[in-house]
């Protein structure tokens, strides 16, 4: 009787399928790698990389881990699906399985999954930020003409090339009535549209 240490996963499912394919007899022991049960000390003691799938076989007292290794094992023990001729050639295509088809399509794929995810929730975050600058003129202009007061000033002039980015920052310049109001006045200046399209004459300050 072999016993299967396990989980659905195709390292594990690798191990089954042979195992029903020289129609041996086997009980499978789930061991939960979500929840870490892998690193249980118990299982360690099978695995030493705290890896599924792991065989034993309770019959010859045998303790194998690696699934490349249980294939070998099993199939040598079956006098299945690994012929003495062509070894040579099936070694060389389990060997690409195990060093390359399975961490490409496994591991590989699911750091890039996590790190997109990351990406995506820092992403997120950081664009609370023009949100929330945004809300703040907004609220400021509510109140006062321009941002210091009554009169266009250096402050007016320091910000206003920085809302002009408004459509990089894609919230929604419309959406803040006073801020709107305040970059279309400074956009309809003269020298504001002189100042703008200093290296490109094409280049305007974008529209809400
Ligand atoms: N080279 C090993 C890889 C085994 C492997 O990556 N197992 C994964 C599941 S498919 C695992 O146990 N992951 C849990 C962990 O690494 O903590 C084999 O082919 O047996």
């Amino acid at each position: 009787m072999i016993e299967l240490f396990s989980a659905n996963t195709p390292n594990g499912k690798k191990v089954s399928i042979m195992l029903e394919e020289i129609r041996y007899e086997y009980k499978v022991t789930k061991v939960d790698i979500n929840s870490g049960e892998q690193f249980k000390e118990q299982f360690k003691k099978i695995s030493p990389f705290s890896k599924i799938p792991v065989i034993i076989d309770h019959k010859k007292d045998r303790t194998i881990f690696e699934s490349g290794a249980i294939l070998i094992y099993l199939a040598e023990q079956s006098g299945k699906f690994y012929n003495e001729q062509s070894k040579t050639e099936i070694n060389q295509w389990l060997m690409a399985q195990m060093g390359y088809i399975g961490p490409m399509l496994g591991h590989i794929i699911n750091f890039i999954i996590i790190i997109q995810e990351k990406v995506s929730l820092v992403k997120k975050d950081i664009l609370k930020f023009p949100k929330r600058i945004y809300q703040e003129l907004d609220e400021r202009l509510s109140k006062s003409k321009f941002l210091s007061g009554d009169n266009y000033t250096i402050a007016d002039i320091g910000t206003f090339p920085w809302i002009a980015r408004h459509e990089w920052h894609d919230i929604g310049l419309k959406n803040y009535k006073s801020l709107s109001r305040w970059y279309e006045e400074i956009s309809e200046r003269d020298t504001v549209k002189r100042g703008f399209a200093f290296m490109d004459e094409n280049e305007f300050p974008p529209k809400p």
